[in-house]
């Protein structure tokens, strides 16, 4: 594994994969994870469990306690700085091996115990050592959506989303402040329509165009039609980027209303999980629709 890989929390191995990744034998791998919460595996529409990079990499540590000596009862409760310390790898090294994923695994250790402190401290850590680019797509993209995916199966509670949106809130906020907005630079205005309250995908985007000089108008969740357009007259913006994540049929209808009162001149580039749902509205206005946040960055440079 290269220093820039990230282990993936995307569910991918049935258990028959991840008994030759680990070494482990199907029934292990089930006790395991039945009566010691080793790992939590999603499960496919048929229910059938799938496992992610993330959870071969936990299972194989696992066994490298046990092979140690200890227990796996117990080895299970140990944090992932004390599996470290107990199977000999060294912060520096697991550091070393995969920085980001690292990183992310202890956050979201401490957003599940709600330890605020050491949860605060793994984002200053990734404040001091990654660049702005990096803690955007490798540590808070990754750590929202593991957050979302523990939310589906029922990992984390509504307080556990909370209390982690909240630090990542925070951290992108002053990111934000580092780059704060040129009078030379373009505008562009950021906002998603009424009825639209997620809120991250468009924070990113916002961190984006600030690290490329673009004046950043953040405007923020959940505005009518008319707001938005007043604010592209108001700051004469070149360019408006919305985002849409939820699949109401309202949300349609603010696009339409969007695309009727927006000044002509304006670009529109729209993005989020559910922007595909309003192509119709997106070609016929002559809008962009940008895949993810990679495209994105591409499109902020030009
Ligand atoms: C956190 C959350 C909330 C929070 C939002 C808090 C906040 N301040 O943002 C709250 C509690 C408010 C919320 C409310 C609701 N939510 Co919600 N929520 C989520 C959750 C768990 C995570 C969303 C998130 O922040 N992801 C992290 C960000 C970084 O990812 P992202 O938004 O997908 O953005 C990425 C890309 O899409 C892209 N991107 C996004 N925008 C843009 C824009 C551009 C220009 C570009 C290039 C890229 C881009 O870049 C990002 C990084 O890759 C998801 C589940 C999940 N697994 O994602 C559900 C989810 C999005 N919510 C959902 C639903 C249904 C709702 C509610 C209707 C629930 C309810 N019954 O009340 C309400 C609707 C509120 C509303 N009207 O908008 C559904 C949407 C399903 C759908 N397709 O319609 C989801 C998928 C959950 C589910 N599985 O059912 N939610």
């Amino acid at each position: 594994m290269s220093t820039n890989d990230v282990v993936s929390v995307t569910p991918k191995y049935l258990i028959g994969a991840v008994t030759k990744l680990t070494g482990l034998s199907i029934d292990v791998v089930r006790v395991w994870e039945r009566r010691y919460g080793a790992v939590h595996p999603a499960r496919s529409d048929g229910g059938t469990r799938l496992y992610s990079d993330a959870d071969v990499l936990r299972l194989k540590r696992l066994r490298q306690a046990v092979d140690k000596g200890f227990g796996i009862g117990q080895a299970a409760r140990f944090s992932e700085t004390e599996l470290d310390e107990v199977i000999g790898e060294t912060r520096q090294s697991l550091e070393a091996t995969d920085p980001f994923g690292a990183l992310r695994r202890r956050f979201i250790d401490a957003i599940q115990i709600m330890d605020v402190v050491a949860a605060e401290q793994e984002l200053a850590r990734a404040a001091t050592l990654f660049s702005t680019r990096e803690i955007v797509k490798n540590i808070v993209a990754p750590i929202l959506k593991e957050a979302g995916e523990r939310c589906a199966r029922g990992e984390f509670g509504a307080a556990h989303e909370h209390l982690a949106s909240g630090l990542l809130r925070n951290l992108l906020s002053s990111l934000l402040r580092l780059y704060p907005a040129s009078s030379n630079g373009d505008a562009i205005v950021l906002a998603t329509p009424a009825q639209e309250r997620h809120e991250f995908g468009l924070l990113l985007a916002a961190l984006l165009a600030a690290m490329h000089g673009w004046r950043v108008v953040y405007l923020g969740v959940d505005l009518p039609a008319p707001e938005i357009a007043h604010a592209v007259r108001l700051t004469n913006a070149r360019v408006l980027v919305l985002s849409v994540s939820v699949a109401h049929s309202i949300i349609d209808d603010e696009l339409r209303a969007i695309s009727n009162v927006l000044p002509i001149s304006t670009r529109v580039w729209i993005g989020g999980e559910e922007a595909t749902r309003h192509r119709a509205i997106i070609e016929r206005a002559n809008w962009v629709l940008v895949r993810n946040l990679e495209e994105l960055d591409d499109m902020l440079k030009r």
